[in-house]
Order: structure tokens, then C-alpha cells, then sequence
């Protein structure tokens, strides 16, 4: 860390503010960008310097005298304080108060960034580049800056300001242009708003491209997607469980033709079941509990009295006790059902499918209600036949008795015979939960076949496409779990790809150029990644190992880690079950517990039976979806002899299977990047949290991204161009007419320092030039209009 302060106030955030929030003390800061002029002291007086306060903030204070060492400095609200020069950083010019891309700024430091961000934040401009990348931050309210209006100026370019239209509009140009598929990748952490800013995309591009109707059952799977997948979080009221690529196909002629959707490890294992059923199906059934109760069309639908589910009333009680809210203020349940389904109608889902998919959620909501009671004297449980269980049956068309079975005992194969073993009560519980669990993903996974099937039926892929990736950012709890170890492995490589784009191959553009290039450093997260990756000694690889051992434990997992891994710099072993990795956005601290069970996901062979033996037909499709594709472990007679099905892919292994697809998806796409800020945990507007959105920026790399295009060659040319271009500037001709001599004498007449411009092998760069060549046309405009005017035309638009 080459920060001036030595040990800098890293802004602590509030420690009970928020979960997710705990900061990430070990991200460099950049390196700020300071006076140049440290000799002249004495001309700082009256200077506007940025001061870092004890809290980790920064204020705005004007230095008021200067020694070589010392400075002293006004502060807002009459406090006068004399600091260390080290302490202070410059500040720009008023006139550079709130610039659209950071890279205009002429002192790049932290504050600064945080200060226009903060200005910009203010008056609504939500949006600003940092060269590249549009870093978007959460108004938390509406803000006039959407709807056909604006998209028909961004189309016509009337309208300059940063804005997620113009990156959709850039996608679809150089689509067209390049005839390469684009991708638009929005990060953030959770409640930053990247699955608004990709609907937003998604609102433009379907403007631009749409005609053929198309475009409207695209945008209609957010609500269906949002409405099972999305689950009220204490960060985020409408949080989605799920990652999500949405890839837009084009037709030759530039119009939409289909879309294809491929989502990533919802998050159907929670903590503890109760989390699960609170989270997941209260948002799915039961947004707002107390309007629930009086939704007829939700009752209707079920064919319950809600009163009588347990998971709600669990809810209801875990309400009181918190003395908060699962009721999400301002939505209404009746009109969110009626949009859903009527979303469903047009991706054409048919009624009986719909009613078929309501019938699984109540079955799953019912599940919870099952009890046992115990039956011998050796603890043994059967379900009770009470209506739970009986609805449970009727819903996914099963007999009871099939289901009681299915709850109650397990399937094991002792050599070549079949064992029936009974169940205590917890076994029985997990059984219980699997299913549930099992159905509510299975139906996930089902919704989006059947959209994909929609919006691509008869479509032949001719065009090029856009796809749009909103995905889950970097997670750090206080206590963290499988959930976030497989979110943070996916952000590192997002990150690497990030890093590829914006730093290595812009540096290797110029080695191969030959181009003397203060090399610009950035974090290079191989390491991590190797980390979990490395093969048979990498995290992923011991943890599918374990998870195959049927007697092995979180515990003998995280110890294998620490036997395999301690001399490995990005790992640490922490106390009992505990590990920590170095990310590139910071430390995180990993709990095991639930490792194990996570990633097998287990799916009793009996339950799989049970799905397979009902009437109806969807627990049939999930049933055989199951088995065909394999990608479960399936536990029971198979998994305990060691047969051929105890191979089959864990969790962690098929989404790294999932992220190895869609790196290479994005790979040979144009990318544009989004970084979502999140400004306050309030989800308030006009907060703006410094430490915080600090931060997010230190997170994602937007302050790194700023700094190394401020520090490149922003113009690239050929020698060609360049003679062509700013040829006709030139006084005098030149005695050689190749375009190198040209572009030489070119430079020459101008005085352009030498620092400012380099020959590549190839091409001279230069950024003084294009100004001087508008300023040159500028100039002959205004002569035309003067000469029109004075001769009484009237200029015309
Ligand atoms: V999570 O990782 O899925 O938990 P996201 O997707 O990053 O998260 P989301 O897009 O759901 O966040 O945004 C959270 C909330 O912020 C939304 O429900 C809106 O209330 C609010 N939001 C986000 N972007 C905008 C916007 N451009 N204008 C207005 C916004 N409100
Ligand atoms: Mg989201």
C-alpha cells in the first residue's frame, strides 16, 4: 500500500448498520494523484484541499498558510486545523465540479472521485463514466431519466450525458457495425441496482430493435422470473436469488428475432430450512402477508386458508419477535398475481400449466405443514395423515400412503438385496425439506425452459446477439457460507475477465506496438483464482473430494484445507471450521458448516420415485429432469454402493462448469461494463454513504480503470489517418509526402511535447490534435455563419 497516510483511517462502517457491509480493509487505495509542485509551500495559500477526518471521510477545506511539512487548513463550519502535508490532497477546479467521466478530472484521488459522484448523486445525474465503464448509483427513487423520450434523443445523440441507454445503444451499434456479439456485464452487490439498470437495457434495446412483437414477451420474464425467483432480503426488498444471462438475438436486419435465458445456482439452500421457506416462498406466494390473507385470487389458486400454513404463521411470529417487517410496503398482492400471470399468458404458458405450477407451490408451502409422530420404541416417525399430508398428496397427485413411505423410510441396497430402513425424526425432517427444496427448483428451472421455448421457437439464429449478465457481486458477511464461497468464486473470475479487457490488453496493444508505456499495475487475482481452481489441490477440487466420502464432515473438510493449502499466500485456516481467502475486493472468512450437505444437494432416490409415480404431469417432468440429466448425486441404494451415480456432478462443480461456459460465451463478445454503487443500506434516496460507496469503487476497480486510461493513449491512429486527418493544418508542404513525414512535421509545427504523443511501430498517438483540429474547423464555421448572417440569410436549423 503506497498510501501517503501510512496508516490511513480505512472507513469503518456501522457495526450493527447492516449485514453484508463489514468493510474490506485490505483493498488498496489508488495511488492519489498529488501537487506536482511540493517545493512551492508558499503558493498553496487559498488552495482547496481535500482532509481526511478521523471517521474515514472527507471534507472540502481551503488551505489558509503552508510550511514544507505543515499546512494550515479551513475546514467547513469554522474549524481550523493544522495538519500534515501528507494528510492533504488537492482538489480540483470548480469549473470540473461534477464531470460526466472521471477521467476529465484533472487530480484523480479518492475524494475527488467520491466528490463528483457525490455532486453528481445530488442533482439526480445518476450516472458517470469512469472511462469505459458507466458506474450507475441507486437513486432509491424515480428519476426523470427514462421512457421513449429519452430513448429517442439517445438514439439521435442528442443528449450526451452518460447513461445505461447509451451503453445499450453502443452494444447495438458495433454489433451492427463489428458484426461481433456484444455483451453488457452489470456488477454490484446486492440492493446496487443492477437488475433495474438490466431491465433498463433491456427497455432500450427493445425500442430500437423490436417491430415484430417479440420484444414485448422478452421484457415480460422479468416479472415471471422475479415473482419465483426473487426474495425479500434485509438488503434488498425484491432481491434476486438467481444470476441471470439474458441473451437478445438479432436478425440480419438489425430487428430482435428471440432471446435465450440461462440462469445460475438459485438459491434454494439457505441457512436453516425456516430461512428458506421465510425467504423463498413467502416472496413467491405471500409478498405482503396480511394482504394475502384477504387476496382471493391467491386463496383461490391454493384452495387453503393461510391461517393454517405453518411456514406463514412462522413468519408471522419471527415478525413480532425481530419487531420487523416481511411485508414489503407498496405491493399490492392481487395486482402482482395478476401480472405474473398474465406475463405467463403471453410466453405462452397455458392455463393448465400455470394451475399445474400454483398447485407445486402450495405443495411446497403444505410440505412445511407435515408432521410426525413417532411410532416404536426405537424412535422411528411416520407423517401424520392429517390434511397437510393430505393436500401435499392431492396437489402433486400421489396416494398418501406412497407419500408417508416416501417421508418416512429409505431405500438401501446391501449387496444385491434392498433394505427398507426407517427414519428418526430429523432424517425424516431433511427428507421432508429436500423435497420441498428439490420441487420449488425443479419448478424454477421448468419456468425457464418453458420461456426459452417461447421466445425461441422456430427462431434460426442468423444475426448477431447481445447478452445482458446480471449477476450477484462480491458478498461479505459477518458469517459466510457456501453461498457466498460460490458467489465470490464466479465474481473473481468476472473480475479477471474485467481485468483483461480493461488493463492486459490494452498494455500488450502497446507492447506489440512498441509503445514505451509506464507500465500501469492492477490487481492480478490469478492467484485466487488458482486458489479455487487447481486441480487435485484447489478448493473446489477438496471440496467435491469430501462431499464423495460418505463419512466426510465440514470439519474433515476444512481440516484438508488447512493440511493442503496453509502455504498457498491467498489462504488462510482460521479456528475449527473456519478458512479465510484473500479476494480481490478483500478478505473473507468462510464457515464450513453446511459445506458438505450444500454441495451434494442430495436427492433421495425415494423421493425421486415418488415424483415419478404421481399422476400429474409436472412432478413427473421433474422427476425424469432428475435422473436424465444426472447432475444430482442421487443418495440411497446407487450412492452407497459406490455405483456409477456417486460420480454425478456436485453443486460447486456444476456451476463451475456453468461459469466456465459463460466466460467463454462473454470471451468472444465485445463487452460493456456496468458497476452498480449502492449509495446507503437505508435503500433511501439522497443518502450518499462515502465509506460505503468508497468501498463498492475500491471493489469493482472503477478508481484502477480511471487511472490507467488516464495514463494510456486515449487516440490511436494509423500514420495514414493521422496525415489524412490533420494534414491540411500544416503551413508549409513537406518534402516527403509518406504519412510518417507528414505526421511528423505535423507535430513539429505544433510544438507538441514529446511526452504527449509516441510512433507506435504502426501509428502515432496523440490527444492535443484532434482538439486542435476541431478548434481549426470551428473557426471556419464561425467565419461561414458571421459572413451568412451579415449578408441578411437566415440561418436555417
Ligand atoms: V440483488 O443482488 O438482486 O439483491 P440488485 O439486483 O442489484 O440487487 P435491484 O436492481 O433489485 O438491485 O435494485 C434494488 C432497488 O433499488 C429496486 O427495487 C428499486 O427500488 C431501486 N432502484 C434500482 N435502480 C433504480 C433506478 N434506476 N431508478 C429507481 C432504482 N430505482
Ligand atoms: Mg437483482
Amino acid at each position: 500500500d503506497d498510501s501517503p497516510y501510512g496508516e490511513r483511517a480505512v472507513p469503518v462502517l456501522d457495526e450493527d448498520s447492516e449485514i453484508g457491509s463489514s468493510p474490506l480493509p485490505s483493498v488498496p487505495s489508488i495511488a492519489d494523484s498529488k501537487w506536482n509542485d511540493t517545493a512551492s509551500y508558499a503558493k498553496k495559500k487559498n488552495v482547496q484541499a481535500w482532509y481526511q477526518l478521523s471517521d474515514g471521510n472527507w471534507e472540502l477545506g481551503k488551505i489558509i498558510s503552508a510550511s514544507v511539512t505543515e499546512s494550515i487548513i479551513s475546514l467547513p463550519e469554522g474549524k481550523v486545523l493544522k495538519v500534515q502535508n501528507d494528510c492533504l490532497l488537492p482538489a480540483n477546479p470548480d469549473i470540473l465540479d461534477g464531470v460526466d467521466d472521471l477521467m476529465q478530472l484533472s487530480y484523480l484521488s479518492e475524494p475527488t472521485v467520491l466528490y463528483n459522484l457525490q455532486y453528481r448523486y445530488d442533482r439526480d445525474m445518476i450516472y458517470t463514466k469512469a472511462g469505459p465503464v458507466l458506474v450507475a448509483i441507486n437513486p432509491f427513487k424515480k428519476v426523470q431519466l427514462y421512457g421513449n423520450e429519452y430513448i429517442e434523443a439517445y438514439q439521435r445523440k442528442s443528449i450526451q450525458n452518460p447513461h445505461v441507454y447509451a451503453i445499450a445503444d453502443t452494444a447495438l451499434r458495433e454489433m451492427k457495425r463489428d458484426e461481433v456479439n456484444q455483451s453488457i456485464i452489470i456488477s454490484g452487490e446486492s440492493g446496487a441496482g443492477k437488475t433495474e439498470t438490466a431491465k433498463i437495457a433491456m427497455q432500450y434495446l427493445a425500442a430500437l430493435g423490436g417491430g415484430s412483437g417479440i420484444e414485448y414477451e422478452i421484457l415480460k420474464t422479468n416479472p415471471i422470473l422475479e415473482a419465483f425467483g426473487n426474495a425479500k432480503t434485509l438488503r434488498n426488498d425484491n432481491s434476486s436469488r438467481f444470476g441471470k444471462l439474458i441473451e437478445i438475438l438479432f436478425s440480419e436486419t438489425g430487428k430482435i428475432s428471440g432471446a435465450k435465458i440461462q440462469t445460475f445456482l438459485l438459491e434454494k439452500v439457505r441457512s436453516s430450512s425456516a430461512d428458506f421457506f421465510a425467504l423463498i416462498c413467502l416472496k413467491i406466494l405471500v409478498s405482503d402477508v396480511t394482504s394475502f390473507m384477504n387476496s382471493p385470487e391467491w386463496c383461490n389458486v391454493l384452495k387453503v386458508n393461510v391461517r393454517t400454513i405453518y411456514f406463514i404463521n412462522f413468519v408471522l411470529e419471527l415478525q413480532l419477535h425481530l419487531e420487523s417487517s416481511y411485508t414489503i410496503t407498496g405491493v399490492d398482492d392481487a395486482e402482482q398475481f395478476r401480472i405474473v400471470t398474465e406475463a405467463l399468458d403471453v410466453v405462452h404458458v397455458t392455463k393448465d400449466d400455470q394451475e399445474s405450477a400454483f398447485a407445486m407451490l402450495a405443495a411446497v408451502l403444505w410440505l412445511g405443514n407435515v408432521s410426525f409422530t413417532i411410532i416404536d420404541n426405537e424412535n422411528h416417525v411416520e407423517p401424520v395423515a392429517d390434511e397437510a399430508l393430505l393436500t401435499v398428496a392431492k396437489l402433486i397427485g400421489c396416494e398418501v400412503k406412497e407419500l408417508q413411505l416416501a417421508l418416512s423410510t429409505r431405500k438401501m441396497k446391501v449387496r444385491n438385496d434392498i433394505i427398507v430402513q426407517k427414519l428418526k425424526l430429523s432424517q425424516a425432517i431433511d427428507t421432508r425439506d429436500a423435497l420441498a427444496k428439490s420441487i420449488y427448483s425443479c419448478l424454477f428451472d421448468w419456468l425457464v425452459e418453458q420461456i426459452n421455448k417461447s421466445l425461441g421457437v422456430g427462431k434460426r439464429r442468423t444475426g448477431k446477439s447481445i447478452s445482458i449478465l446480471d449477476i450477484y457481486g462480491f458478498e461479505s458477511f459477518e458469517r459466510n457460507s457456501f453461498e457466498q464461497f460460490c458467489i465470490n468464486y464466479a465474481n473473481e473470475r468476472l473480475q479477471q475477465h474485467f481485468n483483461r479487457h480493461l488493463f492486459k490488453l490494452e498494455q500488450e496493444e502497446y507492447i506489440q506496438d512498441g509503445i514505451d508505456w509506464t507500465k500501469v499495475e492492477f490487481e492480478d487475482n490469478q492467484a485466487c483464482l488458482n486458489l479455487f481452481e487447481k486441480k487435485p489441490l484447489g478448493l473446489l477440487s477438496l471440496l467435491d473430494e469430501e462431499s464423495t466420502f460418505p463419512n466426510g464432515t465440514d470439519l474433515s473438510f476444512a481440516n484438508k484445507l488447512k493440511q493442503h493449502l496453509k502455504s498457498n499466500s491467498c489462504f488462510k485456516g482460521e479456528r475449527e471450521k473456519a478458512f479465510t481467502v484473500s479476494h480481490y475486493a478483500g478478505e473473507v472468512s468462510y464457515d464450513t458448516t453446511g459445506f458438505l450437505e450444500k454441495n451434494r444437494d442430495l436427492m433421495h432416490l425415494d423421493s425421486v420415485q415418488l415424483l415419478s409415480s404421481c399422476k400429474t404431469s409436472l412432478p413427473q417432468k421433474f422427476a425424469s429432469s432428475m435422473l436424465v440429466q444426472s447432475e444430482k448425486p442421487v443418495v440411497g441404494p446407487l450412492f452407497k454402493s459406490g455405483g456409477a451415480d456417486s460420480q454425478k456432478l456436485s453443486v460447486a462443480a456444476k456451476f463451475k462448469g456453468q461459469l466456465f461456459q459463460l466466460m467463454q460465451r462473454l470471451e468472444s463478445t465485445t463487452p460493456h461494463f456496468i458497476r452498480c454503487i449502492k449509495p446507503n443500506n437505508l435503500q433511501s434516496p439522497g443518502i450518499y454513504e462515502q465509506g460505503l460507496v468508497l468501498q463498492q469503487l475500491r471493489c469493482c476497480g472503477v478508481l484502477e480503470v480511471v487511472r490507467i486510461s488516464r495514463s494510456g493513449f486515449p487516440t490511436r491512429m494509423t500514420h495514414q489517418k493521422f496525415a489524412r486527418r490533420y494534414g491540411f493544418l500544416l503551413l508549409e508542404s513537406v518534402a516527403s509526402q509518406d504519412p510518417l513525414s507528414v505526421s511528423v512535421a505535423i507535430l513539429h509545427q505544433f510544438n507538441i511535447l514529446p511526452d504527449l504523443y509516441q510512433f507506435g511501430k504502426g501509428r502515432p498517438l496523440d490527444r492535443r490534435l484532434e482538439c486542435l483540429r476541431t478548434q481549426e474547423i470551428g473557426r471556419f464555421m464561425a467565419f461561414y455563419v458571421f459572413k451568412a448572417v451579415s449578408e441578411g440569410t437566415r440561418l436555417g436549423a
